[in-house]
């Protein structure tokens, strides 16, 4: 980012300095601690879901006054695909509220130096212009399918942008698009579609099924950043950008369900037919994102969709498949972080 010569210089983040990956197991928290253990961070605070609840205010505010980390990146979240928020409305609602005002609020009270939250691109309204630039926001109503979700997350980032603007903190809010990766949740009913498309063709393919259905009309559009690709960026824009404004992360093309469908199958090696199941919900027709503003400031996604399913798939075949029903992805808590 672009700083005037008078604007002040802010501190950086160092390899020394103590940082916080709040949901370091999930999809988005395990590619963090990957990526800042590469870069040779040697100070990361850890904490599982059993350590320490975030839904419990007393317990975050001990650990924050106790730990005082210098940055935090705040990937924990309670996430699913479009099934689970549909019928778990209260749960995404109340978790995603409760886990950042706890975390932002403790932030502030034992001086985090800075913070980065992450949002989602389902924050966006559901018919927005395409591709969605970040001023979009709330300029429409969103899909009814994640709208308890999305109002969490949006309600994240005003908790961010106004304590930037009472008390100059410095918490950034990051809107990365679909997410896919190792790490991955699995299970059928809570997952996002390129895992359960990686799953459901696996087995397919391994019981010689005839057919495989794919659910909704495969008409809508997504576009897919891997999860590493994703945990460059937030290291990128904790080290880079302090403006108040949310930012985009995404690869800048997307494809259809039916289209993302036929790769993944080529991928797994499934040759069967595909059957579409209109009576699932096709949630938003598109929302890709624009990712101009990051770009500008020089970082891009590298990793491309085909090579990653690829990664995806053989992660799932060594952690998961042919072993029994696994657990991995129908934890009720699934997180992202
Ligand atoms: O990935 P997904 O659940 O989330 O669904 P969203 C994307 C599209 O894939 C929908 C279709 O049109 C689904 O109908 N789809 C096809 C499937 N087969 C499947 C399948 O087996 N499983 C799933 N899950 N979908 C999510 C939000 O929306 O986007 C979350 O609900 C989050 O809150 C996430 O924001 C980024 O992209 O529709």
């Amino acid at each position: 980012m672009k700083r005037d010569g008078n604007a002040p210089r802010h501190q950086t983040i160092g390899l020394e300095d103590k940082v916080y990956i709040a949901g370091h197991r999930g999809l988005v928290g395990s590619a963090l601690t990957r990526r800042l253990t590469r870069e040779g961070f040697k100070n990361l605070i850890l904490r599982t879901r059993q350590e320490l609840d975030l839904a419990d205010q007393r317990a975050v505010d001990a650990f924050f006054r106790k730990e005082r980390p210098d940055y935090v990146f705040l990937a924990a979240a309670r996430v699913g695909g479009i099934l689970a928020n549909h019928t778990r409305p209260a749960e995404f609602i109340m978790e995603n509220l409760a886990i950042a005002v706890n975390v932002i609020g403790a932030a502030h009270r034992s001086e985090v130096k800075k913070l980065l939250f992450l949002g989602s691109s389902c924050i966006y309204p559901r018919h927005c212009p395409q591709p969605i630039k970040e001023d979009y926001l709330l300029t429409g109503s969103l899909e009814p399918t994640n709208e308890p979700y999305a109002v969490a997350k949006i309600a994240g980032i005003h908790l961010c942008q106004a304590y930037n603007r009472q008390y100059g903190t410095r918490y950034i809010c990051a809107m990365p698009a679909n997410l896919y990766g190792p790490g991955d949740n699995f299970d059928l009913e809570t997952s996002h579609v390129l895992p359960a498309l990686i799953r459901r063709f696996h087995e397919a393919k391994t019981a010689g099924a005839a057919a495989v259905t794919v659910w909704g009309t495969g008409t809508p559009r997504r576009e897919f950043l891997h999860v590493d690709d994703l945990a460059d960026a937030c290291l990128f824009l904790m080290r880079e950008y302090d403006d108040p404004a949310i930012i985009n992360v995404g690869v800048g093309e997307d494809l259809s369900i039916r289209e993302l469908a036929e790769l993944v199958a080529e991928v797994v090696g499934y040759q069967g037919r595909l059957v579409f199941d209109p009576s699932k919900p096709d949630g938003t027709p598109r929302k890709l994102l624009d990712v101009s503003r990051l770009s500008r400031l020089g970082w891009r996604a590298s990793i491309p969709l085909r090579e990653g399913i690829e990664q995806t798939y053989r992660w799932y075949l060594a952690n998961f498949a042919g072993h029994a029903p696994h657990s991995a992805g129908s934890r009720e808590d699934t997180v992202k972080g």
